[in-house]
Parts: structure tokens; sequence; C-alpha cells
């Protein structure tokens, strides 16, 4: 198949999860074309079925807002047309459903119906299409979709309940690549950062206000006083600062890093013994996935569709959203020496679940099955 894949070309969990699809997609002899407004995160290397076409917009003093929305839908239309596409895949809603859309009508009144697939993935239901200057747009653009995916049956469900959609939604799970995600034999890094083999926690994410980030600092500080432990905080985003100038007041300064972006997390996940996702939603919740496919059980918050990956007193444990006093006993259970290695081994088995040769070929399935039915 000749296949397009418009998404955010950033560090979060749609763009990674849009951009290892398409790398995936390509290895098994697709043709990908990537249309996205910057080269995609995890795309920084040669490979003869993957193409890249920029969006651009020339800017104008007339515009406080430049029209993105009608750019990508313009470069959807030109690389649909010279690349011969067979099927458009967008992710999350917004605008890459509503832009989709758009092209496909220009499409259509040039004699071409392309396919269009919308991937839901989080807080384009959860946040951002709730706001009520979105939410038709969101609708109208779900409905317009030749075929949806949901993320997790939390998100498909919490789809329908928000918004009046008429389209069945098909959950395809996130998923992981074992031949990355997998631990490694880092001991010299584990030494550096726990010199004293103190337990090492780990958080990764985008430091959005979702995220909850204060919860994982309030529940550290009591966690250390039961348990010689560090805290590792992977990536970069609004709440960073704040948080830094947190650990610094509580007196954690020496036990925490902030590492910033980091390319290579599974260096870090493989020395890890507990991660952290305490987010106030979370449709799936993949750096949880990544985490454990590197053995490391999971503390999470039970909201959206992470019971769906975390299983409660198997892989870690799950606390109601702010339940600080909850996650710190779950933690301090999980990191018993005696219990912390099946912990780990559970992690793992539930990783395999989501392979990323299983869940990729559920995606090829359903784009034949959307191609077919036009
Ligand atoms: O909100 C983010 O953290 C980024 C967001 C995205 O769409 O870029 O991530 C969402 O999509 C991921 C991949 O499908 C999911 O694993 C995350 O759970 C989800 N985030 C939220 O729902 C908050």
């Amino acid at each position: 198949m000749r296949i397009g894949i418009v998404c955010y070309p950033t560090f979060g969990g749609s763009g990674v999860v849009a951009t290892e699809l398409g790398k995936a997609l390509a290895q098994k002899g697709h043709e990908v074309h990537f249309i996205t407004y910057s080269q995609p995160i995890r795309l920084d290397f040669f490979n003869e079925n993957i193409f890249y076409h920029e969006v651009n917009i020339s800017s104008y003093p007339l515009f406080q807002y430049p029209p993105y929305e009608s750019a990508l839908a313009g470069r959807m239309v030109d690389v649909v047309k010279h690349a011969n596409l067979d099927l458009l895949h967008v992710h999350y809603a917004i605008p890459h459903a509503t832009s989709a859309y758009l092209a496909k009508q220009i499409l259509k009144s040039e004699g071409l119906n392309i396919p269009v697939v919308t991937t839901l993935h989080g807080t384009d239901i959860s946040i951002v299409g709730r706001d009520p200057a979105l939410s038709p747009v969101v609708t109208f653009s779900i409905n317009e979709s030749d075929g949806v995916t949901a993320v997790s049956k939390d998100l498909k469900i919490d789809t329908e309940s928000a918004f009046k959609v008429n389209k069945d939604i098909e959950v395809i799970y996130n998923f992981v690549d074992l031949t990355r995600f997998y631990k490694q034999e880092k001991e010299h890094f584990k030494r550096f950062i726990c010199p004293n083999n103190e337990k090492l926690l780990v958080h990764a994410s985008n430091f959005r206000k979702v995220k909850r980030i204060v919860d994982i600092i309030k529940a550290f500080a009591k966690i250390r006083k039961h348990i010689p432990s560090k805290l590792l905080m992977v990536g970069d985003g609004e709440e960073r600062q704040n948080m830094e100038h947190l650990s610094r007041d509580l007196g954690l300064s020496e036990d925490i890093r902030f590492i910033g972006k980091l390319e290579a997390i599974e260096e870090v996940l493989s020395v890890a013994d507990l991660f952290f996702m305490p987010s106030e939603k979370e449709s799936f919740g993949l750096a949880a996935l990544e985490a454990m496919a590197c053995e490391v059980p999971v503390i999470s918050s039970n909201t959206g569709g992470l019971a769906e990956l975390n299983i409660h007193g198997v892989t870690g444990f799950l606390s109601n959203v702010g339940d600080i006093d909850d996650m710190v006993k779950n933690a301090l259970f999980v990191l018993q020496d005696d219990q912390l290695p099946t912990f780990k081994k559970n992690a793992l088995e539930r990783a395999k679940q989501f392979d990323m040769n299983v869940i990729v070929q559920q995606y090829e399935a359903y784009y034949h099955k959307i191609i077919d039915s036009l």
C-alpha cells in the first residue's frame, strides 16, 4: 500500500505512535509518506520506503494566525495525487481530521476518492476537543472519516459519550518495539545515579499539567523516607521549572534529577525499578508500556485506559487520581526486595501483549477493511 501519515512531529505520544507505525509499515514493504510541519523526531535515518513532505505556510502581514489547516489540506491533496496514495491516516483529531476532510472533498471534486482513517489519541478527545469552539468541528470530522480508531476501550467510550459520533470506533492499542525496548545491561549507569544501591524511580512525559508531576515529587518525598531511592525525571514542558523549584523547596535536589528530553529513554528504563504515571487523564499510557517492556513495574492513577495496560497487583498498582498516600503505600510494597523481581517479570509479560508486530498487523487489516468498504 501507499499510505500518507499525518501527525504532530514532536515528542508527544501521538507523534511517536504515528512515526513508529510508519517505520514498521515501511519495514514491511509499504510506501509511507509523512506529511507534517517538520521532520518527526524519531525519523532521522534513510529508508527507501519512507518519504517526508513538509507543510509550509507563507507568512503574510494580515495573518495573526497562519492558516495551517488549509496548508495541510493543500499538501495532502498534492501528495495523494502525486504519490498516488491508497489511504490517508491522520493521528490526533485536531486539526488533522478536519484538514483530511477538506482534502478529501477537494480530491472528490477531481474524481478521486481517498479513504481517510483518523486515530484518536487522548487529549484531542479528553481535553482540547471539548472546547466548545472545537467540539462541533471534532464531531463532524470524526463522522466524516471513513475509519476511526481509538487507542483504548476507555477512549472509545469517552468519545462516544462526549461527542455525537455515528461511526463505529475500532480499538487498536498502542504498541512497543520489543527489539528496542528491553532491559539492557547498563549497570555502570545505575551505579552512577544510585552510588549506594538506592532504588531508582523514573517518570517520562512532556511535563504538562495533565501529568500531575507534583504528585510524583510529593510521593517521592515520602518514599525516600522509608527506602533509599533516587528519582529521574525525563522530558521537558510547561511544568518543569515549577517542579524543579518544588524539589529544591522540599530539600530533594540531591535525590531528584531532571535530565530533559532523551531520545534513548530505553537506557534509563533499563536500570529503573519503578515508573510513575499519576496522570489526571491518560488514554493509554505509551510511556508506561515502554517502561514495562524494560521490566519496570508501574505505579499509576486509574484514569482513562491505564487499567487496560497496568494490571493492579500484578504489573504494578493503580490509585485514584491524586491519592498520593495510596501511591506511596503501593510503591513501598513493590520496591521490597522480595516483591520486585515478580513485578518486573509480570511487567514484561504484559508488555509482550502489545508487541509492535501484532498491533501493526491490526492497522494493516483495518486499512484493507476501510479501502474495501469504499
Ligand atoms: O497527551 C499526551 O501526553 C500526548 C498525547 C498525544 O496525543 O500526543 O498522548 C496521548 O496519546 C498517546 C499515544 O496514543 C497515549 O499513549 C497517551 O496516553 C495519550 N495521553 C493522554 O491521554 C494524556
